[in-house]
């Protein structure tokens, strides 16, 4: 059965710690996936939420001293109750406080998914990439031999998005190439694919990898039958399609569109 199939089956609780901008948008696209959404982050709780769910996903979109307080006690749970755990680094990179919040969440936790893009993922291991604001800035290096040396670093998957999609165990490396450019015009398409990440890990018994590259695929194909299907409209009627789209795409519908590419 796939990954996506388990997920509709099974509707496992996702924890989420995120930002402001896109709580409620992830919140539907983890309905509208199959996935049932619980977002908290009150210290007296995280630490039982975390321990009952079946992924956590944190997120330093609008970080502030509280909400990182909130992570650490989520993810230690997390990892104390062997709960998948991703992380996406919004922004890391963009000021010295984000980086450095990026590397004490790491440093203290055992991420099972990383996912963001080429400059937050380079910032989070100490490597430079320029960065704007809360989106990949130019840069110069290799996407690839860079998400491999993250996922030997941090002992995890790591996920960089953009055009082509970049999923490795540092041993294992995919390229997903779905997607439309139109997910750059709505904001948290980044973020709701860090929760929709957690949901797949959730069912993937202990195979982290298979399961993301799945998930990137799946959400990819989702984007482009959205974008198709609204051809001449723009971003609102994107998203809102994009929506549908994650509860009507089917895994028969995704084999037949995705396009993966094993690099080794
Ligand atoms: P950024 O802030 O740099 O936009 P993000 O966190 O929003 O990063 P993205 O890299 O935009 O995350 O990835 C979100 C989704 O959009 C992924 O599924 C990715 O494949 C897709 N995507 C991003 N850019 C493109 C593009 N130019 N063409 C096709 N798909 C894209
Ligand atoms: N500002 C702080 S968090 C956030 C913005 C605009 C959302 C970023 O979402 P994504 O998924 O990285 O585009
Ligand atoms: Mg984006
Ligand atoms: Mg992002």
């Amino acid at each position: 059965m796939s990954y996506l199939a388990k997920v509709r089956e099974s509707n496992p609780l996702i924890h989420n710690i995120t930002n402001i901008v896109v709580a409620n948008f992830s919140a539907n696209g983890l309905l509208a996936l199959g996935a049932s959404p619980f977002m908290a982050d009150a210290h007296e709780e995280v630490i039982d939420i975390a321990a009952m769910s079946s992924a956590v996903v944190l997120n330093i979109g609008t970080l502030n001293d509280y909400a990182i307080q909130s992570m650490l006690l989520a993810g230690k749970s997390a990892n104390k109750h062997g709960v998948p755990l991703v992380l996406d680094p919004v922004g890391a990179g963009a000021t010295s406080y984000r980086t450095a919040v990026t590397q004490k969440l790491v440093n203290e936790m055992q991420i099972t998914a990383l996912r963001g893009n080429v400059a937050e993922v380079a910032n989070v291991i100490g490597e430079s990439w320029s960065i704007k604001g809360v989106d990949a800035g130019e840069g110069e290096g290799d996407v690839v031999l860079l998400a491999e040396a993250a996922a030997r670093k941090l002992s995890c998957v790591v996920i960089i998005t953009g055009k082509d999609d970049v999923i490795t165990n540092g041993k294992n490396t995919y390229i997903a190439s779905n997607g439309h450019p139109i997910l750059t015009k709505v904001t948290g398409t980044g973020c709701l694919l860090s929760a929709v990440v957690g949901a797949f890990l959730a069912v993937s018994g202990g195979a982290s990898l298979e399961a993301a590259v799945e998930a990137l695929s799946f959400y990819g194909v989702a984007a482009e039958i959205a974008a198709e299907l609204t051809t001449g409209r723009g971003p609102g009627s994107f998203q809102v399609e994009f929506l549908n789209q994650l509860t009507w795409v089917t895994p028969e519908v995704f084999l037949e569109r995705s396009s993966i590419k094993q690099l080794s």
